[in-house]
């Protein structure tokens, strides 16, 4: 069964999570399907990809499928992490990628929505980082893309009480372009996307990897990388990380001792 709908108009291409099932849980198999679509745009030449859940979501993405998260020992958000490569292939698209956004984000799903160039969300629209709630130990290049995004004391907010904020606060901070009722939000989207076909794809092509490359760099020397890496193991091998994942699977509140 497909789990995304894709269609290509105009030389934008739209790429809908449709696995409403499962909230569009990021999964390997997901994930998997949208980047294939994404090599399949790229091959097209779309000058503009839309990223959206299907129209009236009540959850645009419940973020990474937790049931695939390892249950320690691992690095649950390592480099070849589906998330981590669904990220990089966002970001790497050649050409502007726009998040149609209604619904509930959550967890990893907020730094899909923030790998996105432009952000266009519904009123109802909540976003949630939530690696606190589960005991994840979230990883650098991910913090990283949180950090490009939102101001150091709302990042920390969000992080540390894994809860929702609602769209208006997120468009007051800039995480979101524009806020736009459910009935007029795609004719916005497109519209907005054909103003950006419309222009040079090189020269916007360029100017994103550009912003990547700049936003992306940081000195980080290997003591500081050894220190980072050891920082986050101790979280993945602790009895609160296994604790988050099962009581996630049971239903049920986790009881973190802080070990
Ligand atoms: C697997 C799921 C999920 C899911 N994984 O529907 O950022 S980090 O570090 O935290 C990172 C590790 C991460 O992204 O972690 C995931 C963070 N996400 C969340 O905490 C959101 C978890 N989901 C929910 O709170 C609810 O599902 C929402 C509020 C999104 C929707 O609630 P609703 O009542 O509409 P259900 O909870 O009934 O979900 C429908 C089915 O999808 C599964 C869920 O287990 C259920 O499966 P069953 O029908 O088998 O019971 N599901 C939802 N989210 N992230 N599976």
């Amino acid at each position: 069964m497909a789990l995304i709908i894709t269609e290509t108009q105009d030389a934008i291409g739209t790429i809908v999570m449709n696995h409403t099932a499962r909230r569009n849980a990021l999964s390997e198999a997901l994930i998997g399907e949208i980047t294939l679509a994404l090599d399949a745009f790229r091959e097209q030449s779309m000058r503009a990809v839309v990223l959206r859940a299907p129209a009236g979501a009540k959850v645009w993405s419940a973020g990474h499928d937790v049931g695939e998260l390892p249950t320690g020992g691992r690095d649950p958000l390592g480099w070849s992490d589906p998330l981590r490569v669904l990220i990089r292939a966002i970001q790497e698209y050649p050409a502007p990628v726009l998040a149609l956004i209604e619904g509930g984000v959550w967890g990893g799903a907020c730094e899909l929505a923030m790998a996105c160039d432009i952000l266009v969300a519904t009123p109802e629209a909540t976003f949630a980082i939530t690696p606190a709630k589960l005991g994840v130990p979230y990883n650098l290049g991910g913090l990283l893309t949180v950090l490009n995004m939102i101001p150091l004391p709302v990042a920390k907010e969000m992080l540390f009480t894994a809860q929702p904020i609602p769209v208006a606060q997120a468009l007051n901070l800039g995480v979101v372009n524009y806020v736009r009722p459910a009935d007029q939000i795609e004719t916005f989207v497109y519209a907005l996307a054909a103003q950006m076909v419309a222009n040079s794809p090189l020269s916007i092509s360029v100017m994103k990897e550009e912003l990547r490359l700049l936003s992306s760099a940081r000195s980080i020397t290997p003591d500081l990388f050894e220190r980072i890496q050891g920082l986050r193991r101790v979280v993945y091998d602790s009895h609160d990380y296994h604790e988050g994942i099962t009581a996630f699977s049971e239903k049920r509140k986790p009881r973190f001792l802080g070990r």
